[in-house]
């Protein structure tokens, strides 16, 4: 079982690979203003997941640049569990002004981020 998961992963990645979605082109003041929103933003997910994998091709289209961190190690899986509330990926981490938001679920991500950094 744990081969099957393990194929299917690089399997995911290849593809990933070599259709790799074109990144947005914005202007300099533009993507300024865009990055100044995703650098309050870490997505929390594993590199090979597929729902992982939906999100950071959605970011790519919309030209964002988002910190992730793999959940796999311990550290950032015990920080997703005890502030996030459950091990899942993808999730959103979200900090704005003071308040930190955990977004689960990729189409929610995806939906939060197309709204939020159009
Ligand atoms: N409906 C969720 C599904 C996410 C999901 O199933 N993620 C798996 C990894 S592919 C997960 O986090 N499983 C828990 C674990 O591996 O501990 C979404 O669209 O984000």
């Amino acid at each position: 079982m744990f081969i099957i998961r393990w194929l299917l992963g690089r399997i995911i990645l290849l593809l990933n690979f070599i259709f790799t979605p074109k990144k947005r082109q914005r202007s300099a003041e533009e993507q300024q203003k865009v990055d100044a929103i995703t650098q309050n933003f870490t997505l929390f997910e594993y590199k090979a997941c597929p729902f992982c994998v939906k999100v950071r091709r959605a970011a790519r289209r919309q030209g964002l640049n988002i910190n992730t961190l793999d959940a796999k190690q311990p550290e950032h899986k015990q920080t997703l569990l005890n502030e996030g509330g459950k091990v899942q990926v993808p999730c959103l981490r979200i900090e704005e002004e003071n308040d930190v938001r955990w977004m689960y679920e990729s189409s929610a991500i995806i939906e939060y981020l197309n709204i939020r950094c159009k």
